[in-house]
């Protein structure tokens, strides 16, 4: 899908309104600092990257909750430029890398994708499975609730209004899952979406699952795939800097995996890395989780390793 010479967008996105934590929105200055855009040129990419988006000038003068969701104002004015960013470098031909901030920024980036390529499909990978709607929400956090908005279930929101809810239920799977609210689990269930949770990894190992995944979504292998990894999925030992680590997680490899089988489909159209927090645990623990969402995006975009 992508012309050459291939070109990658970092869409850096310092946001946190998403979810109570600070500290998230420094995720994607942590990851560039790393040296991400050098990393990729060195695979052959050619990189824009015009520095991190700016969302400062978006706050609404106050934004009260709206039913149970926090700071809705901001989450969905911000998540409406991403999906105009996201869309625009997708529609110039490039691969938008998006940069959180937390997960509540899918909605804008899977908006643009599916924008630029209406017949795309998700790859989901997270330990929770971000389909809270504002009726089953416990927390009113809408970093756990971007894939009901996406697929316009739940009650409308006028707030929101930009938002089509154009993904398909049979157009997403989801890997990793292993913390999932029991509304979510109705959702998942009633809505026949499919999903391969940690026990499923363990069952079939990281390499059939994947493939059964791609077969659900994209069974002809023609789709345009957007991925959108949630740093949490990894098990809190391997990327312990996060806000809400969950234990028996992919493992390093069962990570990279995911995204090498992802870049080998020659599909790849999108890619977010999400939920990288600076502010949580040590500096060695900063270091080794920005260290591995640094190298997931690389394995993505089609390092190697022999
Ligand atoms: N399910 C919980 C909620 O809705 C927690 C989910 C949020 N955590 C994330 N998202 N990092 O993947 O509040
Ligand atoms: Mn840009
Ligand atoms: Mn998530
Ligand atoms: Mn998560």
């Amino acid at each position: 899908f992508l012309p050459s010479p291939k070109t990658a967008a970092i869409v850096g996105c310092p946001f946190r309104g998403g979810q109570p934590k600070l500290g998230v929105d420094k995720g994607p200055i942590h990851l560039v600092e790393a040296g991400l855009v050098s990393q990729l040129e060195e695979l052959g990419w050619k990189v824009q990257f015009d520095g991190h988006h700016q969302f400062e000038s978006l706050a609404a003068e106050s934004d009260p909750p709206i039913g149970k969701l926090k700071n809705p104002r901001l989450v969905s004015k911000v998540c409406e430029s991403v999906a105009q960013a996201v869309g625009g470098h997708a529609k110039a031909g490039q691969l938008p890398v998006t940069l959180g901030g937390d997960h509540s920024l899918a909605m804008g980036t899977i908006s643009g994708t599916l924008d630029a390529y209406p017949d795309a499909c998700v790859v989901w990978v997270d330990a929770h499975a971000d389909i809270n709607t504002s009726e089953t929400t416990d927390s009113g956090n809408i970093h756990g609730m971007p894939v009901s908005f996406l697929m316009g279930l739940g009650e409308k929101y006028s707030e929101f209004s930009w938002i089509k809810p154009a993904l398909r239920t049979d157009r997403i799977v989801y890997i990793g899952l292993r913390d999932i609210d029991s509304g979510e689990k109705r959702l998942l269930r009633e809505n026949g979406i499919k999903a391969f949770s940690m026990h499923e990894v363990d069952r079939y190992g990281i390499g059939r699952v994947v493939e059964m995944a791609l077969d659900h979504v994209n069974p002809k292998r023609d789709r345009p795939v957007h991925l959108s990894f949630d740093v949490d999925a990894l098990d809190p030992s391997v990327a312990p800097s996060t806000g809400t680590p969950v234990r028996g997680g992919l493992t390093f490899r069962e990570g990279h995996y995911i995204c090498e089988a992802i870049h080998e489909t020659g599909l790849l159209v999108a890619l977010d890395l999400m939920e990288v927090n600076p502010s949580l645990a040590d500096a060695e623990s900063v270091r080794q989780t920005v260290a591995v969402g640094c190298s997931l995006v690389r394995s993505a975009l089609g390092e190697t390793l022999l």
